[in-house]
């Protein structure tokens, strides 16, 4: 693992279309806002982030393949591929980074479909429901043990 290597900050699916969708669910801040939170709040620890978007599995997958010695941790929301993704989980355990799996909304208060994760379970840790925050504390808790 790269010490003090940039935290990669991944959103799957549906995620580019934040600000407009749903925004009583996901509320009115866009992906940029997202990223810039994690920029600023990487920066005051002293510490870079990477960012990727894609809506598509593959797209994600192969972006996990090259973190291997270079991010030293991952933030990822991956949208509705949280509940649907053997591939995308399998993809996570290989670069042996900390993953800190972050949801906007509380996914425990909605559906039932969104009450199981693939990747929970190889998770460090699991933020849920504090709106875009969660990205912050996300990357503050990865700038603590990595
Ligand atoms: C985002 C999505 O796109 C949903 O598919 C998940 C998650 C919840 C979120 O809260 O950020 O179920």
């Amino acid at each position: 693992m790269a010490a003090h290597g940039p935290i990669l900050v991944l959103n799957g699916p549906n995620l580019n279309m934040l600000g407009t969708r749903q925004p009583d669910v996901y509320g009115r801040d866009t992906l940029d806002d997202v990223l810039e939170l994690c920029s600023r709040t990487a920066a005051r620890l002293d510490r870079e982030v990477v960012a990727f978007q894609s809506n598509s599995e593959g797209e994600l997958i192969d972006r996990i393949h090259k973190v291997r010695g270079f991010e030293s941790g991952i933030v990822i929301n991956p949208g509705g591929l949280t509940h649907t993704s053997v591939a995308l989980r399998d993809a996570l355990v290989i670069p042996e980074v900390p993953i800190i799996e972050v949801h906007i909304s509380n996914v425990y208060a909605r559906e039932e479909f969104r009450h199981h994760s693939y990747v929970s379970p190889i998770a460090t840790a699991v933020i849920s429901g504090l709106g875009i925050h969660g990205y912050a504390a996300a990357i503050e808790h990865l700038a603590r043990i990595t």
